[in-house]
């Protein structure tokens, strides 16, 4: 069982990273241990049905949070005319009592070897709405439909940098309000960005299961339709790294899990 915090990424790096999350390249923006995919293993097996067990538990961020600066949309005032005031960074945003909100937690091992579930027939959205991505961090199924929208009317790019997938990169001008497309490969959480707009950044896992949930402001997620079983679960975040934890759950059991991520002293 690894519960070690990720230790690699100091608040220099959070405050300074700020202004250029967009532009990270992939490879610095995500730790070497969350490159693995989830579950490399092809699904040959037949439809599982789904438990009735869960994981539940809430992330928190341990410390003093970093006054990170706003989005700096000065370079596009359409952007920015589409905001009453300052868009406040998207790479830590933590709630009441330092719950944190984007942090993708799914199960990491334990599933059976190559099964296989039911996709999800209602798609994944991600929307471009005043120059930003809604939501910034999200999961979605191999095979499951990917509707990328275009709420601005204005040109945008989106372009993923996947490191399994095919990437995806499709100019949308203002008159396209949809596309869509799909994963077709398991891969850990890589980032979506817009070559328009320097500062637009969301991030996405691609799981070959259900069983993966996204913090929302509340810090709390829930991965639910398990059996019963020893599981390793991930918890992601764009700056501070993966963390793991092994849990056990028992016959429709809700089991708890949290995690906590702490930056270290500069
Ligand atoms: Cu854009």
């Amino acid at each position: 069982m690894k519960r070690a915090l990720v230790l690699g990424l100091g608040l220099l790096v959070l405050g300074y990273g700020v202004g250029c999350g967009g532009s990270e390249p992939a490879d610095t923006a995500q730790p070497a241990d969350a490159t693995q995919p989830a579950d490399t293993a092809q699904a040959t097996g037949p439809v599982l049905e789904l438990g009735a067990s869960s994981i539940a538990g809430s992330i928190t961020f341990d410390g003093v949070a970093p006054n990170l600066p706003a989005l700096s949309m000065d370079a596009e005032p359409e952007c920015a005319d589409k905001h009453t005031g300052p868009v406040p960074a998207e790479m830590l945003v933590l709630g009441d009592g330092n719950t944190m909100a984007n942090i993708i937690v799914w199960v990491s091992g334990g599933l059976p070897e190559g099964a296989n579930w039911a996709v999800p027939t209602t798609p994944v959205v991600l929307d471009q709405t005043g120059c930003v991505y809604v939501p910034h961090a999200m999961g979605i199924m191999v095979g499951q439909a990917y509707n990328i929208l275009n709420s601005d009317g204005m040109l945008h790019n989106i372009h993923t940098l996947p490191e399994v997938n095919a990437p995806f990169n499709r100019a949308m001008p203002a008159t396209l309000t949809e596309v869509n497309t799909t994963f077709d490969m398991p891969e850990a959480v890589f980032q979506v960005k817009c070559d328009v707009h320097p500062w637009m950044s969301a991030y996405i896992g691609v799981f070959s299961h259900p069983f993966f949930s996204t913090t929302g402001a509340d810090g709390t997620f829930t991965i639910a339709g398990l059996e019963p079983g020893t599981y390793e679960i991930s918890a992601w975040h764009e700056r501070l790294g993966t963390q793991t934890a092994s849990i056990t759950v028992g016959d429709s059991e809700a089991a708890g899990q949290d995690f906590t991520f702490a930056v270290p002293a500069a």
